[in-house]
């Protein structure tokens, strides 16, 4: 056994109910308990991200990392740095008690002075994983690339104008996809990094739609050439780095996939705060995922309502989440996909115990989250409504529509024959806010006769 990096936790983090004095226990989140027939872990298929809650300093545009994270420190022998950053990674997910981990291929393992040494390092890198991943039974969510943190990729990757930063992309995702496969990955994430432009005088758009389109038919076609089974996701990000992202958001992502007969190749990763950077909701981007076929996963971190960049914080707003969970269970719920915590600690949260009071109040928002959306699915007083307002395709003259069998002239005919007279109807949007509502003061109140019958 390796060093004891998070001393102050010495046990795994239990469910210790509502009433719970102690901080580093879940409140609510209790992975046995069943919820529309299927344990909590199974719905939530939570995630620990090695990037920002490993692999990242705390550094920010005005000064260097803050956090106390010894192999990151200069100087090491940087595979002996890595060894311990993965040391240090699956103490904190078997203390959490969670059932999936993802990573980048440089959160795991240096790039190297050449391609050679890259790629060696990340095969020593993922065989360590693996040993890791059997000792605890933690399985991977996802694998991805980097392809934005090398000043090679500064003009993007697939999209870049030179067609040899396009091959070295395409041959470091190669790697990344086999070594997700031999972790036996559920999903494979692209998140577009650069894939962007900062000014539109010196790129050609429809040249690096071509590009991009080219590389993603590449990335899936090498899938099945190697027979990966997860599924291939895109996360949507309207901007950041780059001025504008070519993978704006859910809508424009499905769009460009269907452009290019990708559609079937891929599902979104959703990203809570991406959704906000891109003046959509959270509910609103998997909304759109789910009605298309698209879903696939999610980025559960939130953003900050003033700033305008990826704030990254850990989700804890109930209502935000318990709509898209609601969403997320009337679309049949998650099956390779996850929630992952794609988020960060704030500068200024030093103590090691920090990184767990964080995923605990992440995981502890989702669980609540769950049991609202469930209630939500269950009661189906919003689903009623809802049908209720289009009942009226039901009937013969919706049917007639949206079979084709009607055309204008048609319509214009019955229309103008008197018997067509449509009268507004409420949209009922405060009462439906109001049953939101319910359903959480609701959940709040059973959670706390729950704790109080435990006693
Ligand atoms: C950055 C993205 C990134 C992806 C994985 O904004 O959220 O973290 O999730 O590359
Ligand atoms: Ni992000
Ligand atoms: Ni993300």
């Amino acid at each position: 056994m390796s060093q004891e990096f998070f001393s102050g936790v010495s046990n795994r983090i239990l469910f210790g109910g509502l009433e719970s004095k102690d901080p580093l226990t879940y409140k609510v989140y209790n992975p046995d308990r069943i919820v529309l027939g299927k344990r909590m872990e199974d719905h939530l298929r939570v995630a620990v991200c090695m990037w920002h809650s490993f692999a990242s300093g705390g550094s920010d545009v005005f000064g260097s990392g803050t956090f106390d994270r010894p192999w990151l420190a200069s100087g090491l022998d940087p595979l002996a740095a890595a060894r311990s950053k993965l040391d240090a990674a699956f103490e904190f997910f078997e203390k959490l008690g969670v059932p999936f981990w993802t990573f980048h291929d440089r959160d795991i393992a240096p790039e190297g002075r050449t391609f050679a040494e890259s790629a060696a390092n990340l095969d020593e890198m993922v065989d360590y994983a693996a040993r890791h991943m059997d000792r605890t039974g933690v399985r991977l969510l996802w694998g991805t690339a980097n392809l934005f943190g090398h000043p090679r990729y500064a003009a993007g990757a697939a999209t870049n104008p030179d067609p040899e930063v396009f091959a070295y992309a395409a041959a470091q995702v190669k790697l990344a996809l086999e070594s997700t496969k031999k972790l036996d990955g559920a999903n494979y994430v692209l998140w577009g990094g650069r894939e962007g432009y900062d000014t539109l005088l010196n790129t050609d758009l429809a040249h690096e739609e071509k590009q991009l389109a080219r590389f993603l038919t590449l990335v899936a076609e090498h899938k099945h050439r190697i027979g990966f089974k997860g599924l291939l996701l895109i996360e949507p990000k309207p901007h950041e780095p780059t001025k504008h992202q070519y993978d704006h958001d859910s809508a424009v992502v499905h769009g460009f996939l269907a452009r290019h007969g990708l559609d079937g190749e891929y599902r979104l990763n959703i990203e809570a705060n991406h959704a906000t950077l891109a003046g959509h909701s959270f509910h609103h981007e998997i909304a759109y995922a789910v009605a298309t076929g698209m879903f696939g996963s999610v980025d559960a971190n939130r953003g900050d309502y003033q700033n305008g960049w990826d704030t990254d914080q850990f989700p804890n707003s109930v209502e935000e989440v318990a709509l898209a969970l609601f969403e997320i269970l009337r679309g049949g719920g998650l099956s390779t996909g996850g929630f992952n915590f794609d988020a960060k600690l704030r500068r200024q949260s030093l103590d090691r115990n920090d990184l767990f009071h964080a995923h605990i109040g992440g995981i502890d928002t989702l669980a609540e989250a769950l049991l609202v959306a469930a209630e939500m699915v269950e009661r189906g007083a919003i689903d009623r409504l809802r049908d209720e307002r289009y009942a009226g395709w039901t009937d013969e003259l919706g049917k007639s529509i949206l079979s084709g069998g009607a055309t204008f002239v048609d319509l214009e005919r019955r229309v103008a024959l008197g018997n067509i007279d449509p009268r507004p109807v409420s949209g009922r949007q405060e009462l439906l806010e109001n049953m939101v509502n319910q359903e959480i003061w609701t959940a709040a109140s059973r959670a706390k006769a729950d704790a109080t019958a435990a006693k």
